[in-house]
């Protein structure tokens, strides 16, 4: 097993089968006010595999007009994104070592044959602040490397209940998730993985 690159930290099994499924029903009630939607590239308008929304104050979006950026409403609604529930809050607050509060937590809906190609994040004005993610659901391949592209990487399984924080050095590491492995959790009955990303967006 490599070790991960300066500023990862993975916590596997951070929450318990029982905080998995409440906040499993948290995201489902944020669901309902702010419907996934399928993002597309910038430009090409090529559909993502991966369905989003988001909660917080502030949500990523992407569409082919405008691209990639940070608003105040849902794409497809125009209403503002539902408050983040605070089992999330909590969760940034024994981690994140951040003394401000997320404002954007992106949602991230994977179906078994969705992946999410190598990319850096880099959509927010503070990279001070670390990006803290929470999977539920089937397992993945995540892999992440340096600040370029080319840079080595390496590769870890996600599972449901771990969170991740990737502040420090890997902030603006290239990263991406790879494959999700199907039937390997029961919290989805439907399967496929959920991934939560709390994020700083505004420069304090
Ligand atoms: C490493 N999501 O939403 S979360 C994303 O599993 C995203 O859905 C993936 O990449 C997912 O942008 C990975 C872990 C993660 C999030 C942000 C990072 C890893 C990161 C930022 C910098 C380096
Ligand atoms: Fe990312």
């Amino acid at each position: 097993m490599l070790a991960l690159p300066e500023g990862v930290r993975h916590m596997p099994g951070y929450l318990s089968a029982e905080a998995q499924a409440a906040l499993l029903e948290d995201i489902r009630a944020v669901v309902r006010a702010a419907p996934l939607y399928v993002p597309a590239m910038p430009r090409t308008g090529k559909e993502m595999s991966v369905r989003m929304t988001n909660c917080g104050t502030l949500g990523w979006v992407t569409d082919k007009e405008r691209g990639y950026r940070y608003q105040t409403t849902h794409p497809a609604t125009g209403e503002p994104w539902p408050p983040m529930p605070p089992a999330l809050l909590r969760i940034w607050q024994e981690v994140a070592d951040y003394p401000l509060a997320p404002e954007a937590c992106l949602v991230n809906f994977y179906s078994p044959e969705a992946k999410m190609g190598q990319h850096q994040d880099r959509d927010e004005a503070d990279f001070a602040a670390p990006v803290v993610s929470v999977s539920l659901g089937d397992d993945c391949l995540f892999r992440v490397g340096g600040l370029r592209r080319t840079d080595k990487a390496v590769s870890f399984r996600l599972q449901s209940g771990d969170v991740v924080v990737l502040g420090g050095a890997s902030r603006l590491a290239f990263h991406g998730v790879d494959r999700i492995y199907p039937d390997t959790s029961m919290l989805l009955k439907s399967g496929g993985r959920i991934n939560l990303t709390m994020r700083r967006v505004t420069k304090p």
